[in-house]
């Protein structure tokens, strides 16, 4: 049964299970909707690079923070376009489009719509997360084709305030609606290892796991932390910690997919491993994420390779 009234008491009693009960029934929910030994392919490219008016904590794209980043203004929908054909290259089945904007203006939700609308000539998926919307410029997107919007909401309800103070949770949640009521899927997730309790874990998995219908993506992020911004620096997660929260969110969400997502340079082939193992079916490929390292082809196929897992050669939603 797929429930959407999840308490964060009750995602708490998922999280603190033993840890072999937890696992084993998350590898059980996954294995009964997937294909286990399959994995989604997606592909981030950075459409708008640095100087974001928002304080997020975490992020090496805020105008506050020096991270030493070069900005870079929008791309072109040629070189979007051309970025999409070497994802679809590298055996991706979605394309992200990311865009470090507060909320973007009609004119630049044109221009992205209008390289959407030629990314999904190339029979990628098309993914695009480019801040705040209106519920006419999700409506534009929607209409340009775009399949999903991300749009995290990072954490639980209770800590985000020590993580953004340029905009509340509710904000998250009205763009969220806005994107639903066009017609667009969500992707939809949240970062760890910020300095968060279990308890703030379960406050994010809670809010995620109650809406209706569940996110059809679900990214759990760990924290790429980036010298100059405030979060560099804090105390790394214990990674069984990750391996819970991704078992817990496919619990909670059984047909969702879940993507195992910024984070895997840092972490070892075994760590990798039990997240898949866990319930995670999908990873981003390629060497950068939107601004920082990804693990890169070279290792994800040795990987792959090692664990008999193959790339979907077809989106993977199993609705
Ligand atoms: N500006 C838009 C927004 O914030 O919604 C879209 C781009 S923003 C970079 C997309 C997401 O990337 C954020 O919501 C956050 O969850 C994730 N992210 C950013 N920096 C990260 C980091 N250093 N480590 C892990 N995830 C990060
Ligand atoms: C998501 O949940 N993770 C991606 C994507 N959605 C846009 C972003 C990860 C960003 C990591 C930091 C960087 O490379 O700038
Ligand atoms: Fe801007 Fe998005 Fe980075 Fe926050 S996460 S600073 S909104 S690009």
């Amino acid at each position: 049964m797929i429930r959407h009234d999840w308490t964060q008491a009750e995602v708490q009693e998922v999280l603190d299970r033993p840890f072999h009960d937890l696992l084993a029934e998350a590898h059980s929910v996954h294995h009964d909707r997937f294909d286990r030994n399959e994995i989604e392919g997606a592909l981030l490219v950075s459409i708008k690079t640095g100087g974001c008016s928002e304080d997020c904590a975490y992020c090496p794209q805020s105008a506050r923070h020096q991270t030493g980043l070069e900005r870079q203004g929008l791309l072109s929908t040629e070189e979007i376009v051309a970025a999409a054909r070497e994802a679809k290259a590298v055996g991706a089945t979605r394309f992200c489009m990311g865009a470090a904007w507060r909320s973007p203006s009609d004119r630049q939700v044109d221009a992205v719509a209008a390289a959407v609308r030629e990314v999904a000539e190339l029979e990628l998926e098309t993914c695009a997360t480019l801040g705040m919307l209106t519920a006419e410029q999700a409506e534009v997107l929607a209409a340009a084709g775009l399949d999903y919007y991300n749009h995290n909401l990072d954490t639980s309800p209770d800590f985000y305030g020590e993580i953004v103070t340029t905009r509340t949770y509710d904000d998250r949640l009205a763009t969220l609606a806005n994107v639903r009521a066009a017609g667009v899927s969500l992707c939809c997730g949240g970062i760890v290892g910020m300095g968060e309790t279990r308890e703030d874990r379960a406050g994010l998995l809670a809010q995620l796991a109650s809406m209706e219908p569940h996110p059809e993506s679900v990214p759990i992020n760990l924290l790429v932390q980036v010298p100059g911004t405030p979060l560099h620096g804090v105390e790394p997660l214990d990674g069984l910690e990750l391996v819970r929260t991704i078992a817990a969110a496919r619990l909670l969400m059984p047909r969702s997919v879940v993507r195992l997502s910024a984070g895997r340079e840092s972490m070892s082939d075994e760590l990798q491993t039990l997240c898949l193992h866990a319930g995670a079916n999908s990873i981003f490929l390629g060497e950068k994420l939107l601004t920082t390292p990804n693990a890169g082809p070279d290792q994800d196929q040795r990987l792959l390779d090692k664990l008999g897992v193959r790339l979907t050669s077809e989106p993977v939603l199993a609705r």
